[in-house]
């Protein structure tokens, strides 16, 4: 392992390409340093810096951290579920996962810091949930002002660059286990990003459940073959795609709703319950997320067929 270019830190190597100096993250003014959301075991802050990764001027970035640990085992399983994350980050490069920027990994000189860009928007599941909110509360004005409107190409849009970095994933053979509305980042100019690649989930969040020795699992995104056989496939993730499908038609609804019990849920899945058709949504999309929870893996679309269908939908409608 030894190179002149790697120096080691306890015992973490410094990676040249990827280390940023931390003096130069700013946490301070209107908004900065702000808690953007809190993990089980980490935290994002919003934070900004000049000139980082070729990007010339100031930029909005989100830093994840370690969050303060419990306990001594809580430590160690922070740090690395982060340094993880981080490098699965640095092994991307794609317009619709969220981009690594750099980080901060001399652990003498302070925390791990993960540099990514910032999603002004936030996660898709909220940014649908708010939209239908404030829909509801203008129902009332005929033309609500200033107020964005999603059409149904709008959604369809989001979807295709959803699986478009579904699609990047697969083609890496990266099996993302937790595909879900919660975990797309809604940035610039509206367009979606995959995120989330560390396998620490919230333990508050109540869309996990049953812990195992990998931890909480999102069990009404799950494909049966996981939750049974703890199998974990690229068409595993399109059960989830399917699911994901399924939150942004319902603006962002939970599935199966906050009262069944998951363990009955299990049981009507596998005796062929599905999630119904959301509201407004079209037949073609319904069907496709339908076929996204075939109960045999390979009866279930790639990604190449839904992302072809997902277009050409974008070229009947203009
Ligand atoms: O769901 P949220 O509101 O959006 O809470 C989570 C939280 O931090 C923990 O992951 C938010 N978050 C994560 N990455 C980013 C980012 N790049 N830009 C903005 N918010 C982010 C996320």
């Amino acid at each position: 392992h030894c190179n002149s270019t790697i120096e080691y830190v306890c015992d973490f190597p410094v990676d040249q390409e990827w280390e940023f100096p931390r003096e130069q993250l700013s946490f301070s003014g209107e908004g900065y340093g702000e808690e953007l959301g809190k993990g089980a075991f980490g935290k994002v802050v919003k934070a900004r810096v000049a000139n980082i990764r070729g990007r010339p001027g100031i930029s909005d970035v989100a830093v994840k951290m370690p969050k303060e640990p419990q306990s001594e085992d809580d430590e160690v399983s922070v740090i690395t579920g982060l340094i993880e994350e981080l490098e699965i980050m640095k092994s991307m490069d794609h317009p619709n996962v969220i981009r690594l920027l750099g980080c901060c990994s001399q652990l003498s000189e302070g925390p791990l810091f993960v540099i990514m860009e910032y999603a002004p928007y936030g996660n898709l599941k909220d940014f649908l949930r708010n939209y239908k909110r404030s829909r509801i509360q203008n129902m009332d004005y005929e033309q609500p002002i200033g107020m964005l409107e999603l059409t149904n190409r709008n959604l369809v849009t989001y979807a295709a660059q959803i699986a478009s970095g579904a699609l990047y994933l697969a083609e890496k053979k990266f099996v993302h286990r937790d595909l879900a509305a919660r975990n797309v980042l809604v940035t610039e100019n509206y367009v979606m990003k995959l995120a989330d690649f560390g396998l620490s989930k919230d333990l508050w969040n109540q869309d996990y459940y049953r812990k195992t020795t990998k931890g909480l699992l999102p069990v009404k995104w799950m494909a049966p073959e996981s939750f049974d056989e703890n199998k974990y496939t690229t068409q595993s993730d399109v059960w989830s795609f399917g699911v994901l499908l399924w939150e942004i038609w319902s603006f962002g609804d939970t599935p199966y709703g906050d009262k069944i019990p998951l363990e009955r849920l299990i049981v009507n899945i596998k005796a062929g319950t599905r999630l119904g058709k959301p509201e407004g949504c079209s037949p073609e999309i319904y069907r496709m997320m339908d076929n996204c929870w075939k109960i045999d893996p390979s009866d279930r679309p790639s990604y190449h067929s839904i992302l072809r269908d997902l277009k050409w939908m974008l070229q009947q409608e203009y």
